[in-house]
């Protein structure tokens, strides 16, 4: 290999696509979950991420082992079924020099998560959240989730009676400051979402679906590979463009790219396709969603954003040090503000 040839398939942290890999995935062949991984790989590489900067979360489920399959050199933790956000809460707390990113499921964050998953969006830890959304429980072999269809069928469960949750809907109504759909089958889309959302200041939820093909991969079913490919409505072209860059939007004739800055400088460029659609208007938002599940639509695309929101962190005034790395002594209150809060409430 050339020296040249070296230096391109090294990024700007020293590193290469290599380093950023996980463990082989021990899940099926075909399952969308890999296909996430893949797509983390590479935006964490292209994005120049240092691994060990990188805190990753996960709950129970196949979606909830993905963390695994990528960036191993970073810290992983799996929690229990459903409970992965106050796990990552507790964790970024201790350090806010830290990238957070968690992964879930339909079944972890829309079944027995849906709590945890509310509260921490409307506390806008700063962090990415993918849920890889396959509309079935895998790991525990083809239950109805959540988000399944009404009137889906599936072998082992009959029909499903229930109306599904809308993630996406849900995360709006709680104030997520970012909110996005992709499909495991675009694998170019959700690469450049999941480099925007790493950039977002605040919560990043991304609704990815990711079809199951074991238990849930019915061409007619909105869940699978099929159904993606041929009824995917994206809502503009999207690309990220890194801080460090100069913007030259020659491809794009004016009036047709929406820009939206984000906090560290870097953009999104959203170029129109059918329809002009503005992600900062929340209204508008929530319409899309509502026709497209009416019109029974995989629309995909950057949803939503307030790129300006306060985190979770602006609202506790943190130190500029990792609480995890202070002493003892600055920790601990004085033996003198103990007493006078002792002699407040006598
Ligand atoms: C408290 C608790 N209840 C139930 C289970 C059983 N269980 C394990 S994984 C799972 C569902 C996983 O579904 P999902 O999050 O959609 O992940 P997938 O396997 O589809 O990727 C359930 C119900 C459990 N592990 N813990
Ligand atoms: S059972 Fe479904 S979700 Fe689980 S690994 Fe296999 S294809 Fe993926
Ligand atoms: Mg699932």
């Amino acid at each position: 290999m050339t020296n040249q040839e070296v230096r391109s398939t090294t990024n700007a942290a020293g590193l290469t696509r290599a380093d950023y890999k996980g463990a082989p995935s021990t899940l099926c062949q075909g399952c969308g979950h890999n296909g996430i991984a893949s797509q983390i790989v590479a935006a964490c590489y292209e994005l120049d991420i240092v691994p060990e900067t990188v805190l990753k979360f996960s709950g129970i489920g196949c979606s909830s082992k993905s963390p695994t399959y990528f960036l191993s050199r970073s810290f992983g933790f799996n929690g229990l079924h459903g409970r992965m956000p106050s796990l990552a809460l507790g964790a970024m707390f201790a350090d806010l020099s830290l990238r957070g990113i968690g992964v879930s499921g339909d079944g972890d964050s829309a079944s027995i998560g849906l709590g945890q998953f509310k509260h921490l969006i409307r506390r806008n830890l700063p962090m990415v959240y993918i849920v890889e959304n396959n509309g079935v429980y895998g790991l525990t072999k083809g239950q109805f989730s959540a988000t399944s269809e009404k009137g889906l069928y599936l072998k082992h469960q009959g029909t499903n009676p229930f109306m599904p949750i809308d993630l996406c809907l849900e995360a709006i109504a709680s104030n997520a400051t970012f909110v996005a759909r992709s499909f495991a089958g675009d694998p170019k889309q959700l690469k450049e979402l999941i480099k925007a959302a790493f950039s977002h200041r605040g919560i990043a939820v991304l609704d990815v679906i990711s079809p199951c093909v074991t238990f849930h991969n019915q061409d007619d079913s909105i869940h699978s590979y099929t159904f993606g490919r041929e009824h995917e409505e994206a809502l503009h072209e999207i690309s990220y463009i890194p801080p460090r860059e100069e913007i030259t939007i020659e491809d794009f004739e004016e009036g047709s790219a929406r820009e939206v800055t984000l906090h560290d400088g870097s953009m999104i460029v959203l170029k129109k396709l059918a329809q002009d659609y503005d992600p900062t208007d929340r209204f508008q938002a929530i319409r899309v969603l509502e026709e497209a599940a009416q019109n029974r639509q995989l629309l995909t695309g950057l949803i939503y954003i307030n790129p300006n929101a306060p985190t979770l962190f602006d609202a506790y005034h943190l130190p500029e040090t990792a609480l995890n790395r202070l002493p003892a002594e600055k920790l601990r209150p004085t033996p003198a503000s103990l007493d006078a809060l002792n002699a407040s409430m006598a």
